[in-house]
């Protein structure tokens, strides 16, 4: 969810059920993706076409591939029904409909079965770059394609089994860095240079190019605890983009019991957005200019 998490839920084009009380215990809707308005659907279009043209170059080559072999075009939102009936016998994952933020466990409990909850509604024409909480495009456009990624099929399942784990061992905000820094914001290097793999960004026409582009953000060798001990940003472009080799160094983070690692990051002090450690593998140092002006304005 690259959103802020106390967002109220933003029905915009489909009223799905009062927000905040489910009609059914886990939260699920039904997409009505007949119900869409052809507003809905050009809004679709618009973020569509921009997105997809930033992306060679700078989205990793599976992010650019599983969008290739999933019914995701720019013409209509898609149908999770069709995007289930591709993703199940390659990943054994399912879009399920929500009408916006689910609460932690349910969101968990979802993943944990495989089933990946993606708003049914679209933001507004005139919020495209400013965004509330996940929609269709953010969780559509921004996570699915990488869930034809069997390390990340895995790594999403293993998050999900984790958080319900995390939160009885009172560790979630460790655990929720992890998963902020890599499926939401994650940057990873190609033999032909660094890309983009987190939904956060690849949704954000703004971001895609600030995360490679800018002198303004560190670039980091990503490394576990260090990551856990480390504030994001939910407001504004992370200060701080972490890099893996490759999208199957995630499976390894999904054989490592992270108990002892919540205990000795929850004893440690926590790491600002954009501050550097002497361990940092330093890939780019950023001249945080951004920011600075962010805060003066
Ligand atoms: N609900 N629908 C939805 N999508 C998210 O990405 C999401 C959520 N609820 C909780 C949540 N994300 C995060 O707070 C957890 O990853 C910790
Ligand atoms: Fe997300």
């Amino acid at each position: 969810a690259a959103a802020s998490k106390d967002a109220a839920p933003a029905l915009h084009g489909l009223a799905a059920g009062e927000a905040g009380r489910p009609e059914r215990a886990d939260w699920t809707i039904d997409q009505g993706w007949e119900r869409y308005s052809d507003a809905d659907h050009a809004t679709w279009k618009t973020l569509f076409e921009r997105q997809t043209r930033l992306l060679p170059g700078r989205a990793c080559r599976e992010f650019v591939q599983g969008m290739q072999e999933l019914p995701i075009g720019a013409d209509q939102i898609p149908d999770f029904r069709r995007l289930s009936e591709v993703l199940m016998p390659r990943t054994g994952w399912q879009i399920v409909a929500v009408p916006g933020l689910v609460p932690d466990d349910v969101f968990f409990e979802h993943l944990a079965h495989r089933r990946f909850p993606a708003g049914n509604f679209i933001r507004r024409p005139q919020e495209l770059d400013y965004l509330q909480e996940p929609d269709v495009f953010h969780d559509v456009f921004g996570h699915v394609p990488l869930l034809l990624n069997p390390a990340m099929a895995d790594f999403i399942q293993a998050y999900g089994e984790g958080g319900l784990r995390a939160q009885r061992l009172g560790h979630l905000s460790h655990l929720a860095r992890v998963y902020w820094y890599t499926v939401e914001f994650g940057l990873l290097r190609q033999d032909d240079g660094l890309r983009l793999y987190g939904a956060g960004i690849a949704s954000s026409f703004t971001e895609t190019r600030f995360c490679l582009e800018s002198p303004s953000p560190n670039r980091v060798r990503f490394e576990l605890e260090r990551v856990m001990r480390t504030d994001y940003r939910i407001d504004d472009f992370q200060e701080t983009y972490f890099v893996i080799r490759d999208l199957d160094e995630l499976l390894e983070f999904t054989r490592i019991d992270f108990a002892p690692l919540y205990d000795r990051t929850g004893a440690a002090p926590v790491i600002a957005p954009g501050e550097l450690l002497a361990s940092d593998g330093v890939i780019d140092r950023g001249d945080g200019a951004y920011h600075r002006a962010r805060q003066s304005a």
